[in-house]
């Protein structure tokens, strides 16, 4: 059985280095900031961690360092928005609250696998 099999702790579903940058904060819109994020998905929220390095998706726990950020998916929108990007690969991600987020990564997979997993979280918290 996993460590979260008591309920206690949430599902860990997804962690990877993606390219990541904030666009607006309460929809009023920012300056573009690329820079490579470990991006973690768990339980209802997306976590982002600095230094990546020190990362691999075998070995990282949830707890062993401190987030730089983390958006609650609940109620969020995610698109796919290269039109907003040079880089190929790029979605958007809208919080409720109006913060948005693009995330790229130049592995096609994976940023289907990540653009999917998202989603579904979404989906099932709309369905609640
Ligand atoms: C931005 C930087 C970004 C680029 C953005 C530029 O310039 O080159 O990488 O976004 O394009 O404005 P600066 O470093 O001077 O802020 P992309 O890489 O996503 O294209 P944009 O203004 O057309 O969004």
């Amino acid at each position: 059985s996993s460590p979260d099999s008591d309920g206690c702790t949430p599902e860990l579903e997804k962690a990877g280095l993606l390219n990541k940058t904030k666009i607006a904060e309460g929809g009023r819109k920012l300056r573009k900031n690329w820079s490579p994020s470990w991006v973690v998905l768990v339980g209802n929220s997306l976590v982002f961690f600095k230094d990546p390095k020190s990362y691999t998706p075998s070995t990282w726990k949830p707890g062993n360092s401190r987030p730089e950020s983390s958006v609650d998916l609940r109620g969020a929108q995610l698109h796919w928005a290269n039109e907003l990007s040079s880089k190929k690969n790029v979605f958007k991600l809208r919080t409720i609250t109006g913060n948005e987020f693009l995330l790229q990564s130049e592995t096609d997979s994976l940023i289907k696998e990540w653009y999917s997993t998202i989603q579904n979280v979404i989906e099932r918290l709309d369905r609640e």
